[in-house]
């Protein structure tokens, strides 16, 4: 398969859907809404909404059912980033190449802006009711599955202790646990809400939450060496950022090359988590790899 088609073909698919379920109406707080399209369209590679997807399909599921969860997922995502560029955390003036929300607007509006997203995210999960009847149980799985992930058990706590290590020296156990949660549990929210939203069973649905799990942990290791080796054009932001802050980093703790073996390793035992699910999961399986190569 050719992933670069398959990506272009998901993204515009999420796109279309991100589009009609948040479209950017006039309206009594026209600015807020504004701004939250803004952050939404302003770039971005859809890895977690596509990663739900795939995980549907690879169980045998219509992806597109699955599209009010993988948008549901790409809007708590562009609310953790909004939030994480601001001056009390991050400060960062670039974010997917563009002005952050708050330099694009003002902090108050990129507050309310990404607290508009998360909370636009559940409102698209409770009114999707409608299109899984007889699957209110499932869906209700999912929501819970995404709160936990998005809340202080996971990203939101991810961010805390991320923050509280900050000019603090911190072993690789505690780094582990600070990306677990911090960009681990949505990536893995992924694709186990997508094993379950595609019907699949709960072998099927555990061997894609493991691969979510290594997914997510190469994917911050790869995102670490980024920092250190990528390119500013192609990123949409200044490398060099974590050392800088002081950040403690896969290839601050182990070196580069240890960084790299590890990643490649955890992208082996993924793809070895879907092998059962033969050609289905032949997207999973090119998505991992690409960890190993990606440039932003
Ligand atoms: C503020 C509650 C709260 C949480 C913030 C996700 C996060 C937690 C902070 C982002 C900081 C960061 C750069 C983490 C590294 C991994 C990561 C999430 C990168 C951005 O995700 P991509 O590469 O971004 O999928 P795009 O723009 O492609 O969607």
């Amino acid at each position: 398969m050719d992933l670069k088609v398959y990506l272009e073909e998901r993204r515009n698919l999420v796109n279309r859907a991100l589009e009609a379920y948040l479209p950017a109406v006039r309206g009594p707080a026209f600015r807020v809404v504004q701004a939250m399209h803004y952050s939404l369209f302003v770039g971005g590679k859809r890895l977690r909404p596509i990663l739900c997807l795939a995980a549907a399909e690879a169980v045998g599921g219509d992806p597109g059912e699955a599209l009010p969860v993988a948008c549901a997922l790409e809007m708590v995502h562009t609310y953790s980033l909004i939030h994480d560029d601001l001056p009390a955390m991050d400060d960062d003036d670039l974010r997917r190449g563009q002005p952050t929300c708050h330099k694009k607007f003002d902090e108050a509006t990129a507050i309310l802006a990404g607290d508009g997203l998360l909370t636009e995210a559940f409102h698209l999960l409770a009114a999707a009711a409608s299109r899984f009847e007889g699957r209110e149980a499932m869906l209700l799985e999912v929501t819970e599955l995404l709160a936990k992930a998005a809340g202080y058990r996971g990203m939101v706590g991810g961010q805390m202790l991320d923050l509280m290590a900050e000019g603090r020296k911190i072993n690789l156990k505690e780094l582990e646990l600070i990306h677990r949660c911090k960009t681990g549990a949505l990536l893995t929210a992924a694709t186990r809400s997508g094993a379950l939203v595609g019907g699949g069973n709960r072998i099927q649905v555990a061997a894609l939450t493991s691969y979510g799990e290594r997914f997510g942990l190469a994917f911050q290791i790869t995102d670490d060496l980024l920092d250190v080796e990528g390119d500013a054009a192609e990123m949409g932001k200044a490398p060099g950022m974590d050392e800088q802050r002081q950040k403690a980093t896969y290839p601050a703790l182990v070196g580069l090359e240890a960084s790299r073996q590890w990643a490649k390793r955890l992208v082996e035992e993924a793809m070895a988590e879907v092998e059962s699910f033969q050609d289905r999961a032949a997207p999973l399986r090119e998505l991992a790899k690409y960890l190993l190569v990606r440039r932003s």
